[in-house]
């Protein structure tokens, strides 16, 4: 019929939008180089299971009642608080297994200057949020591991302000990721809160990193916001004695082009993590972040950093606490994992499978570590669904935007062990082409499945392997798939002329638990399959560039319910949730110590 002919229209139509419009929230880059106000503390929060409070006279309104002559059901100052960041499941025993809506409120005092702007910057708010300032929504978003700023200005009033978000982090079908994956819910704002001050024009966002195979050449681009958009903007880097000057377009944006000098400079690298202070000035704004340089390219089945092949010694991580197990809330938690992945001998992380706080990746910045990081496309979403195409875009985009930066960061993942069907090879297909044009600066991947030659010869067959500039994939021979004794009996052929990751390989273990290397959940099996697997990666692989075992401690996940050795514990870890190191960790540290 022609009323259904109209919907297919629309749809194809809607979907082509959905594909090509950026459409994206421009991200305030670099929040914490800026002048704020730190919004993180105590928030008084009210469950709201039935979204009760979502209604046109919602709890966001707080209307002032004596509960005498008029009353109202709700009062956020006499509710109970949570710390922000953090999520609300670990902070509260009863909240544990909580997923749904929770309305979190922040009281502040504040004297807004005439002429200036406002945002408030969120580091990530788990799933979904709408934001109300003084009972007006002033913005929303969903994606729980990117950030986001909303417009404050108009709303933002002398004394006492009341910030009140709603937050649900119920599992979508359609959402990214969707219903079931292999880590915990982790509901709340689980990241910093800002309250920005910009001037009328500001400096929005910039990025200042070597071009593409330069070793000196430094080509980006500052982009202001406001009133005066055409002003001239100084870029500096004092260590260097480099001051240069340039004037921004009708729309703000101009082309920054550097040459260093090339005898001087240190180049970032895991053995000198060197970092530059940068600024960047108007009249009015002035920016400033610590930043490195280096280049990242791939020659045949390289990896070469700063022109020089590179081997990935890595490890995967969650953004999850080390001894307690909730979501990291600060630098110092970030450091303890990274400070174990040193110990093992890394000189790599994979942070799966969805972005990792800031933090986490300037501290690793700091330590001269290297960073692959993901967004949450992970086992099947909804590959034909537009909406979730425009999702997952705008959370490559925040994710591309938040760190594009930072010299640490070398890889952008696009996806986690996706079947292949047409839908979903069009879906990536268009992230991985939006990031290539986003940021030629970096390379990109996806944690691909196997697509074995025989039973023995075992493989990868994927069509996106010829978009990605690394072909990475994920493993478990010895784990899902047969014993140990499995591991002996594989070889490998892939025949893509391209850096191969293997991004996962692991098998779990109980720390404390001992028996032989045949019986599953030792810290012996473990240790056993590594030994195995390290030596099939010596004698019947390809050659790898790099590497990310699957992980470095024990997660939280509901998928993992065996009484006594899970206990809702993804088990894989080298290093238990407590802190304990499995025997594992000694194999690998070994074979790091010799690569
Ligand atoms: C995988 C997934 C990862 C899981 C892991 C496991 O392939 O990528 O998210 O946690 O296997 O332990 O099964």
């Amino acid at each position: 019929t022609k009323a259904t002919l109209f919907c297919i229209i629309l749809f194809v139509a809607t979907f082509l939008q959905a594909q090509t419009t950026p459409g994206l929230l421009p991200l305030i880059q670099n929040p914490q180089g800026r002048h704020f106000m730190s919004l993180d503390g105590k928030w008084n929060y009210i469950l709201d299971p039935m979204n009760n409070g979502l209604s046109a006279n919602g709890y966001f309104k707080e209307p002032h009642v004596d509960n005498k002559t008029t009353f109202k059901e709700y009062d956020f100052s006499t509710s109970p608080t949570l710390n922000v960041p953090g999520d609300w499941n670990t902070q509260n025993a009863t909240l544990l297994n909580y997923e749904g809506s929770m309305w979190l409120k922040k009281a502040f005092l504040f004297h807004p200057q005439s002429g200036m702007r406002y945002f408030i910057y969120f580091g990530a708010v788990n799933y979904r949020a709408i934001v109300y300032l003084n009972g007006e929504k002033i913005g929303e978003h969903i994606g729980g591991f990117t950030p986001f700023n909303v417009d404050a200005t108009s709303q933002l009033k002398e004394g006492e302000n009341s910030l009140i978000v709603w937050v649900n982090d119920t599992r979508q079908a359609d959402g990214v990721p969707t219903l079931k994956y292999d880590w915990f819910n982790y509901g709340g704002i689980t990241r910093k809160v800002r309250l920005l001050e910009e001037p009328a024009t500001f400096i929005e966002n910039y990025k200042i990193q070597l071009q593409k195979k330069s070793l000196h050449h430094v080509a980006g681009y500052v982009q202001l916001n406001g009133t005066t958009p055409s002003q001239a903007v100084t870029v500096s880097i004092p260590e260097l004695k480099l001051v240069r000057t340039f004037t921004t377009d009708a729309k703000g944006y101009v082309a920054v082009n550097l040459n260093l000098p090339a005898k001087q400079l240190i180049l970032w690298s895991p053995q000198t993590p060197k970092l530059y202070e940068v600024t960047i000035a108007t009249k009015d704004d002035t920016v400033k972040d610590d930043i490195g340089f280096r280049s990242i390219e791939t020659q045949g089945r390289d990896i070469l950093l700063n022109g020089k092949p590179v081997f990935l010694k890595g490890i995967s991580i969650h953004d999850e606490a080390a001894y307690r197990n909730g979501r990291i809330f600060s630098a110092s938690e970030s450091k303890i994992l990274l400070t174990w992945a040193k110990e093992l001998g890394c000189n790599y992380v994979r942070l799966a499978h969805y972005p990792h706080n800031e933090d986490m990746v300037r501290t690793a910045e700091k330590m001269g570590i290297m960073v692959w990081e993901e967004v949450p496309n992970y086992w099947d979403i909804e590959w034909n669904n537009p909406e979730t195409y425009a999702n997952s875009l705008n959370q490559v985009s925040e994710m591309i935007s938040r760190d594009q930066n930072r010299a640490n960061v070398i890889i952008w993942s696009m996806a986690n062990e996706t079947p292949q069907t047409p839908a979903r090879n069009r879906f990536l297909s268009n992230l991985v082409d939006y990031t290539h044009t986003h940021d030629n600066t970096r390379l990109v991947s996806m944690a691909m499945l196997r697509g074995d030659k025989s039973h023995n010869l075992l493989s990868v067959n994927d069509s996106m392997a010829n978009k990605v500039d690394v072909i990475s994939f994920n493993e478990y021979v010895g784990w899902y798939e047969g014993d140990n004794s499995r591991i002996d009996q594989v070889s490998w052929q892939i025949d893509y002329n391209k850096p191969l990751i293997i991004s996962e390989f692991g098998a779990g273990a109980v720390a404390g638990l001992h028996g032989s290397p045949t019986e599953r959940w030792t810290e012996e099996y473990q240790a056993e399959f590594y030994r195995k697997t390290l030596k099939m990666i010596d004698e019947r692989m390809p050659k790898i560039a790099g590497m990310s075992p699957w992980i470095l401690k024990d997660f939280r996940s509901p998928l993992r319910v065996l009484p006594h050795i899970q206990d809702g514990f993804n088990r894989k870890g080298l290093i238990s949730d407590q802190g304990q190191k499995k025997e594992a960790f000694y194999v690998l540290q070994a074979w790091y110590k010799h690569k």
